[in-house]
């Protein structure tokens, strides 16, 4: 019988998915090893292969230190916490998850909107505390008629265009380039798509190309009636300009699944009722989840059980 494969796991996995890499590989938990640094020092030699998430990604420090990696294999399509460049110059491949979330993501983001503009949880907040009897809830802004502006019209923001155009949005997009074929505004200037929408929903990838691609001056140029959905990156926007707008009145209100420092959100957003705040859950359901941790262990089956073959590849 052949030795079995051996893969670090980086921290907790969907339970199929656990279950499927340490019943077919030589699986160690890396989460779960008291002295990292010693267990590397004897084992890193035999790791082929890495099975890890968004969350938990793949730094250049820990691709360098296992000299024989071959394939990083990640739960989430989106793999900024994973060093690609350290990935590619040895030739390691990275795979993700694309295509099996977008539904559920784009089902967020309209969640997202609906609830910060019709004010649905401070209204709830309203009913359970008793205040209904004595008074009526504000009222709110219609979503029907409005302009959506989407930065990232990928797989996610398709779909987000999509339900979008059945709520009777308009719906406008930006991207590096015109998208052929797509029956929505194209905008190759980010500034004045900004500028003409009511609400901007961010569906770009995350890391370094659009870190704080939405600071104070662009949230100045949503205007005070426009409102931010971010289902994408955290990184994507800057925090601080985002709770200063909010607090000033310069934009009217934010629905947000993704933060700068995951988990931990700030105070100052949390205090504000005018955001709506999610733990990132916009995947986070039993069928999606599901379907991306087979993917996962498709590619991860795939290159060392069926001669290489991959299905998502990133690298
Ligand atoms: C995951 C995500 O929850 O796919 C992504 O990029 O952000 C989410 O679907 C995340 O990657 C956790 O693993």
């Amino acid at each position: 019988m052949t030795q079995a494969i051996p893969v670090l796991i980086m921290g907790a996995l969907h339970p199929a998915l656990q279950e499927n890499v340490e019943s077919h590989f030589a699986a160690t938990r890396y989460y779960e090893l008291p002295d990292k640094a010693a267990w590397l020092a004897d084992h890193a030699a035999s790791i082929r292969g890495v099975v890890t998430s968004g969350v938990y990604g793949a730094t250049a420090e820990l691709i360098g230190q296992l000299p024989n990696l071959e394939g990083i294999f990640s739960f989430g399509v989106g793999y900024d916490a994973i060093d690609i460049g350290a990935a590619k110059d040895r030739g390691i491949v990275v795979t993700n998850t694309p295509g099996v979330l977008d539904e559920c993501v784009a089902d967020i983001a309209l969640a997202l909107m609906l609830n910060v503009m019709r004010r649905l949880p401070e209204a709830e907040r309203f009913l359970r505390a008793g205040k209904w009897e004595a008074a009526k809830f504000p009222m709110a802004t219609k979503v029907g008629g409005k302009k959506l502006g989407i930065v990232g019209l990928g797989n996610i923001g398709e779909q987000i265009a999509k339900r979008a155009a059945a709520f009777d949005m308009q719906v406008f997009y930006h991207n590096r380039r015109e998208k052929p074929g797509v029956p929505y505004t194209y905008y190759a200037d980010l500034d004045a798509m900004i500028q003409a929408c009511d609400v901007l929903v961010l569906a770009v990838p995350g890391g370094a190309g659009t870190e704080h691609l939405i600071d104070a001056r662009r949230l100045a140029l949503l205007g005070e009636k426009g409102y931010l959905i971010n289902i994408a990156r955290g990184s994507v926007v800057d925090e601080t300009a985002l709770i200063r707008a909010l607090q000033a009145g310069t934009i009217a209100g934010a629905g947000l699944d993704v933060f700068e420092h995951e988990p931990k959100v700030p105070q100052a957003l949390i205090d504000l009722d005018k955001v709506v705040l999610l733990p990132h859950l916009a995947s986070g359901t039993f069928e999606t989840r599901r379907a991306m941790a087979d993917l996962v262990y498709r590619n991860l089956a795939g290159y060392f059980f069926e001669n290489k073959q991959l299905a998502t590849q990133v690298v």
